[in-house]
């Protein structure tokens, strides 16, 4: 690697590359972020940084506390206790870790003075406004990709008072309860005025379902509608869920034209008592996302899986069907190491056709570092890519290299939505 490294660094074009890559807008096509209209649920701070539940799992590799302290604590106090065992006690070099780092110090802070009291200081002067433009800009972010569910009881108010929207945020369709948790999910469409209730023909259930799409689709102006799913996840199958999406779902993303978002490889709740953070990985049998693409071919996909293991399928998948888009490195596979092998593998077996990257931020800060570090990574992949068509005697010109990057950070995503 570092021979690579110092050899490709002395590729004449090797500065421009990396210029282009770290200041293209980048369009995050999937955050846990919202508009600030939804006030407190825009997380953003230095504590709201730290109890993050990446910090939290690994916090708890070094804590001794019972989990049920620790979650009956206050979130500055649970906010000191990750401070302390994953900064003070240990140096914090895993990948969040050293996220929060990248984030304060392009924020201009002085990390190295280790003083929590002085960093909460700072955040308690900043307001929401001013601090969003600023995670923006220090992130190069031209829009982003909200996670908006219907089925949370703390945003669905938010959207049936209506607000103004700030357009940068986009809105994604969430829809795991429907999908996954039918039984539970089925009283409340009824309680909401759709008629799913047992006894009700299976096709009108189904057209009802598609009616409370439909509503949401409009009142959030959503851009494509999401899932996540266990690795154990079949298509088809005998189950309410894949009736769910043949009788529902597809047919209400064909009529919308909608892209229809698949994240296979979660196993939910592997540790019940660490809470958000206690969710785990799985391989997944990518042959349902084949049917899919293969069953459906009207129908668009987008798709980014968990395990490291599924990833090279997956690419293949992508090769075969271009109604597949593929984005991101999701979660756990969100860390230097993969980036790179997973973008090197895309480029390779797909060109510019994907999506290298979303944040998945929960907390608005996090864009800064996880754009930054990503960048230089996907950076890295490109000196190399455009140097090996520079030994083939191919020179790509600025315009070439720019338009590139512009496709790979939302570019082609937009374009897929937009065919
Ligand atoms: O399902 C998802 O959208 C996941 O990204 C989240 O549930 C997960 O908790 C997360 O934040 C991963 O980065
Ligand atoms: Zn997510």
């Amino acid at each position: 690697m570092k021979t690579i490294l110092a050899e490709t660094s002395r590729v004449p074009f090797a500065k421009e590359v990396e210029n282009i890559v770290m200041t293209t807008p980048v369009i995050d096509i999937h955050t846990h972020l919202y508009d600030p209209a939804f006030k407190q649920l825009l997380l953003w701070g230095i504590d709201d940084l730290l109890v993050y539940h990446y910090l939290v799992a690994e916090s708890f590799r070094y804590l001794d506390i019972a989990y049920e302290k620790f979650w009956s604590l206050p979130k500055t106090s649970q906010a000191d206790l990750i401070w302390q065992a994953l900064f003070i006690d240990h140096s914090p070099i895993s990948e969040a870790c050293r996220g929060v780092l990248t984030t304060l110090h392009a924020l201009g802070l002085d990390v190295k003075r280790r003083d929590l009291p002085a960093l909460r200081q700072w955040f308690a002067g900043q307001t929401v406004e001013n601090y969003l433009d600023r995670c923006m800009d220090l992130a190069g972010l031209s829009k982003i990709y909200m996670t908006n569910s219907p089925f949370d009881d703390l945003e669905r108010p938010v959207w049936e008072k209506g607000f103004k929207r700030d357009d940068r945020f986009a809105a994604g369709l969430r829809i795991d309860p429907l999908l996954l948790a039918w039984p539970e999910t089925a009283p409340l469409l009824v309680r909401w005025g759709y008629h799913v209730e047992a006894g009700t023909p299976p096709q009108k259930t189904f057209d009802e379902v598609r009616r409370f799409l439909a509503d949401w689709t409009r009142k959030i102006n959503a851009q494509y509608l999401m899932v996540s799913l266990p690795p154990d996840f079949e298509f088809p199958a005998r189950n309410i869920t894949t009736q769910l999406i043949e009788k529902a779902l597809l047919p209400h993303c064909r009529e919308h034209g909608l892209p229809f978002a698949l994240m296979p490889g979660v196993k939910r709740a592997v540790n019940p008592q660490l809470r958000l953070a206690g969710d785990g990985q799985g391989l997944t049998n990518l042959q349902a996302l084949q049917n899919l693409c293969a069953g459906f071919p009207e129908n668009k996909f987008m798709a980014t899986v968990l395990a490291r293991e599924n990833q090279h399928e997956l690419c293949v998948l992508a090769r075969k069907f271009r109604n597949l888009h593929i984005f991101g490195c999701w979660w756990f596979t969100n860390i230097p190491l993969l980036i790179d092998e997973i973008t090197r593998l895309r480029v390779e077996l797909l060109g510019l056709s994907f999506t290298p990257q979303h944040s998945d931020a929960r907390v608005l800060d996090q864009v800064i570092y996880k754009w930054q570090h990503s960048r230089r990574v996907i950076a890295r992949v490109l000196v190399e890519k455009y140097s090996e068509l520079a030994q083939a005697g191919w020179h790509a010109s600025t315009v070439e290299i720019e338009r590139d990057v512009k496709d790979l950070f939302g570019g082609a995503f937009e374009s897929f939505c937009q065919s």
